[in-house]
């Protein structure tokens, strides 16, 4: 069975990245992810300077899923550029950066170009969680005009961290926009912006920042993971590659985002609450489902999703 597959000029063994933001603030956390089964690795979304996040608690698990308001903690965009370009680089290395500032986006980017980066680089459009700060994904003239901005500084392979859309003019109206531009890929999707948690017994929410709001992930939102892969596959031109998001929690939701047409598949919800070791566990059970189905490689079934009748 092969499971490998292509995001712009790097290959990966397996399909299956940790999602932006999890396990993936510190070296120490990398390291585990880069020795895991993990078929590449994401950093934290960093911004230009250190940020230490929003005041805890700031992440919820509940049966269904999660909720985070963790306001961009990270070390700064040149402690995780000094990590990708010092480890060696046995998997693929997806380097996200995120800054509330717009135009710290571009020095952000500039610092990458210039620097010996060689992977991919994942622009997140869709943080729910900076305070008083809109997702840029949802104002569709701020997105063309950052990657207008951003193409002219930028010729490395280049993604975008994209938040969940609900409209299906929407879906025409980001791809339309995406299309004029030479990114590598997608990720989609972010979390659930601004969803509530609430405990009853304390009759409290579950997360102290935002009066409670945060971004939902986890079984809650795999199905509108599932349709922003598909929405996104059919109005994207080919050449632009989709990281599949939201929800997974076996390998069955692994085929489910290739089935809709992702080429990559990244976990966030899971990969918290089980560790680095449940990289195995999900290619094992993918792999069984694989040769259940007679499919060989990935390739055999991606994007082949058939209606119901
Ligand atoms: O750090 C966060 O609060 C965060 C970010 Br940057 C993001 O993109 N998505 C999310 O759910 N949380």
């Amino acid at each position: 069975i092969d499971l490998s597959t292509t995001i712009g000029p790097n290959q990966f063994s397996n399909p299956l990245i940790n999602a932006a933001g999890v396990w993936d603030e510190t070296a120490l956390e990398l390291d585990e992810l880069v020795a895991s089964t993990a078929g590449g690795v994401t950093t934290k979304s960093a911004t230009l300077e250190p940020r230490s996040g929003n005041q805890r608690p700031r992440y919820a698990d509940v049966a269904l899923g999660s909720i985070n308001s963790m306001g961009l903690p990270n070390q700064g965009l040149k402690y995780y550029l000094n990590y990708v370009t010092t480890h060696d680089a046995s998997k693929p290395i997806d380097l996200s950066i995120a800054n509330p500032n717009p135009m710290d986006n571009l020095t952000a980017l500039q610092m990458i170009q210039d620097s010996s980066f060689q992977g991919l680089t994942e622009l997140n459009l869709s943080c729910p969680n900076v305070i008083g700060k809109p997702q840029i994904g949802y104002d569709l003239a701020a997105l063309k005009q950052i990657l207008q901005q951003a193409f002219k500084l930028f010729t490395k392979p280049l993604g975008i961290k994209l938040p969940p859309y609900f409209d299906l003019q929407q879906f025409d109206a980001v791809a339309d926009i995406l299309n004029q531009f030479p990114l590598t890929f997608i990720n989609t999707i972010n979390s659930v912006g601004n969803g509530l948690l609430v405990d009853p017994t304390s009759e409290r929410t579950l997360i102290e920042p935002k009066g409670g709001f945060g971004g939902i992930g986890g079984a809650y939102v795999k199905p509108v993971a599932l349709a922003n892969v598909h929405a996104f596959r059919s109005r994207l031109k080919p050449t632009i590659k989709i990281i599949g998001t939201g929800g997974v929690r076996n390998g069955t939701d692994v085929f489910e985002l290739i089935l809709c047409g992702a080429d990559a598949v990244s976990v966030g919800t899971t990969l918290m609450q089980a560790g680095p070791q449940l990289f195995t566990k999900l290619q094992d059970e993918l792999i069984q489902l694989m040769v259940q189905k007679h499919y060989p490689s990935l390739a055999t079934f991606r994007n082949q999703l058939k209606a119901a009748h």
